[in-house]
């Protein structure tokens, strides 16, 4: 109900909309509507109320609440059913038993900070109250556990490409899927696979993008490492927007991929790749190579020709870039 009332606030604008009208929409009491309005306000909503010309919608907070995920969402499935919680430990924790429970694919976890959120290898990830996009969406694509990569690099482009629609910023892709901007880390993403031998039971893509976190907010270990939207442009930007953007790229990746396969993806992935055509540090498992960045195959591994000339093909693994300077290049 609160909801809808939201969503009559929210068409009416910037007119008023009347107690009168509200009620006779819904069929609720004035008293009903009057505790709902109390509600959005507690909420961060700003609404006016004026006697005899009913209620005006005059400012919404910089939440990710479901509300206003939803409001303009251009998409079928992705983003359709969000479950939102002010502070979480990991959203891709919550997301996990979601599935497991069997929630409707697309499902969004979102959260505003998360305590315990996770980078790969148990190492951890920062993500602080209402200043980034600290989510998890539950995937059912059917494939097998070994074509999963392809997933997380169609979601790296995604990401990518709504950042650009959403704050005008162009990042550079990491191989397999960090988003760097000035060579500095913008967003990481976890996939979680939960699999039988043959078969995905559900994929979980843990997407983490820092959008208002001023520079001098990052801790002491992230401080020359990590950037921000903000950082990066100067100005804040609006997280729903760009949540919506990576959403609706995210659904017409994941479409266009169970149409016609990882090509298209991986050339568009291409378009964003700092890694290829340079000298890199790759550590893998045990062991590390450096060589240079010579391509990406259909499976989403990392060709390298190696000092002596023989290709070596990565199927997983850390990337450092090496400095230009070090290259020849500039
Ligand atoms: C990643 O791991 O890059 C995957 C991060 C995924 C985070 C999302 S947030 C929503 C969802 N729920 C979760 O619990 N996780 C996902 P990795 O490549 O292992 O990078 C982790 C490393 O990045 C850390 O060890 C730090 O050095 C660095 N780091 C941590 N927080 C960062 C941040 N906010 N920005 C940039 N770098 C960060």
């Amino acid at each position: 109900m609160r909801d809808k009332i939201l969503e009559l606030l929210k068409q009416g604008q910037p007119e008023y909309v009347s107690g009168e009208a509200i009620c006779q929409r819904l069929g609720v009491s004035r008293t009903a509507v009057w505790k709902h309005i109390q509600s959005l306000r507690s909420m961060g909503y700003e609404i006016e109320a004026v006697t005899n010309a009913g209620y005006r919608l005059i400012g919404v907070p910089d939440r990710l609440y479901p509300a206003e995920i939803g409001w303009g969402l251009k998409t079928s499935f992705m983003g359709r059913h969000v479950h939102y919680c002010e502070r979480l430990d990991s959203t891709n924790r919550l997301a996990r038993e979601l599935a497991a429970r069997g929630v409707p694919e697309g499902t969004l976890v979102v959260a505003e900070e998360q305590t315990g959120g996770r980078g790969r290898l148990g190492r951890g990830w920062f993500s602080p109250y209402a200043k980034g996009i600290w989510c998890s969406l539950i995937l059912r694509p059917s494939l097998s556990p070994l074509d999963a990569p392809p997933l997380t690099m169609l979601a790296a482009v995604a990401v990518a490409e709504a950042l650009q629609r959403a704050a005008g910023l162009k990042p550079g892709i990491k191989w397999p899927n960090d988003l760097l901007a000035g060579g500095r880390k913008l967003c990481g993403i976890l996939t979680e696979l939960d699999a039988e031998v043959e078969k995905v039971n559900h994929l979980i893509v843990g997407i983490g993008v820092n959008v208002n976190i001023a520079p001098g907010e990052f801790p002491p270990d992230l401080a020359e490492t990590a950037t921000s939207v903000l950082a990066v442009t100067g100005r804040r930007a609006s997280r729903v927007r760009l949540l919506q953007e990576m959403l609706a790229a995210l659904e017409y990746w994941y479409l266009r991929w169970q149409k016609e396969g990882f090509s298209p993806v991986l050339s568009r992935w291409k378009e964003y790749s700092v890694t290829l055509g340079r000298a890199v540090l790759v550590t893998s498992h045990r062991e590390s190579y450096e060589g240079w960045a010579e391509d990406v195959d259909e499976s989403g591994s990392l060709i390298l020709r190696l000092p002596g000339g023989q290709r070596q093909k990565i199927c997983s693994g850390e990337v450092s870039l090496r400095p230009l300077h070090d290259q020849g290049l500039i």
